[in-house]
């Protein structure tokens, strides 16, 4: 049998063996200067990707295959797009990361606002807003006019949070967050906002809509490959942070939106998913989205 691990054919021609001391020579390579995080994530790494080659007897071709979609996300990729990170989201790796890290972050009955991923569209630098300002700069003659509101507490003493910062974003009533978009100003349905002493917050928005992920790369190559579509539900992101509070990257969902059982990267969780309520008497919104956040301190 070839040290190097190829496949050798047995005399039924079907079943394959393989060097049984191939895996962990590559493992042993491991010099004594890797940290014991570097050497227990790349040791479990490269025992998972030769099962995984083992098991599916991977053939060159496919292997090839695989390269090519991760080169070609690669070279998509730039500030406006993170098809690395769509590919991590439409196998469910980024929920699955979500969930281990705030599980393990969290054992206590009452609990802090649930997480949920980042996906590729958060911009740094969002304008900077005062509260009753509106994150809609563009295509403000379409989509429902929200407004949005809650307070801000600690989640252990009810305590309302002054100075938390809510970074919020969420697509154009064309399904397009703005970077994806030439013809939405620049930032348009982004804003930073800051409570004062009550930890309050409100804003407009706009009712979100469903949309498609990207699918012209090679996450929407996968997705086809699979037979499965690329919708999201409507969702707002958020990210809370507060001194001296563990910050909470998330998103709400519509609970009246297509796909909320069936979010093309799982993301959805039951605690997150809000109604919004038609809503009288203001002439700046037709719906009104009562949400509070509970943070968890350091
Ligand atoms: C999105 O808008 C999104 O929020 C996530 C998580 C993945 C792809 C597109
Ligand atoms: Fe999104």
């Amino acid at each position: 049998m070839a040290s190097n691990g190829v496949a050798v054919t047995d005399g039924n021609g079907a079943a394959h063996k393989f060097n049984p001391h191939f895996t962990q020579a590559v493992i042993n390579a491991t010099g004594p200067k890797a940290s014991p995080r570097v050497r227990k994530l790349t040791a479990s790494l490269i025992q998972h990707l030769h099962d995984f080659a083992r098991e599916n007897e991977l053939t060159v071709d496919e292997w090839m295959a695989g390269l090519e979609l991760m080169n070609e996300a690669g070279r998509m990729s730039d500030d406006r797009r993170n098809e690395g990170q769509l590919l991590c989201d439409i196998f469910g790796l980024e929920s699955l990361v979500d969930e281990i890290t705030y599980k393990l972050a969290s054992d206590a009955k009452d609990e802090p606002t649930a997480t949920a991923i980042l996906g590729p569209f958060w911009r740094k630098d969002a304008p900077e807003k005062q509260m009753g300002d509106t994150i809609v700069s563009g295509i403000d003659s379409e989509g429902d006019k929200t407004w949005m509101h809650g307070i801000v507490t600690d989640f252990v003493t009810g305590k309302p949070i002054e100075g938390a910062t809510l970074d919020v974003w969420h697509t154009a009533p064309n399904g397009l967050y703005e970077q994806q978009d030439p013809d939405q100003p620049e930032m348009n349905l982004r804003g930073r906002f800051t409570t004062g002493k009550d930890g309050t917050y409100n804003f407009y928005c706009l009712r979100p809509v469903p949309y498609p992920i990207p699918y012209d790369g090679p996450a929407g190559k996968i997705l086809q490959a699979m037979d499965r579509h690329p919708y999201r539900p409507a969702h707002i992101h958020f990210i809370i942070t507060a001194s001296g509070y563990k910050p909470i990257v998330t998103q709400i969902f519509d609970r009246n939106s297509k796909y909320i059982e069936d979010d093309a990267v799982f993301a959805v969780k039951d605690s997150l998913i809000v109604d919004f309520k038609p809503y009288q008497g203001d002439p700046k919104a037709d719906f009104e989205l009562p949400y509070d956040f509970k943070l968890a301190s350091f």
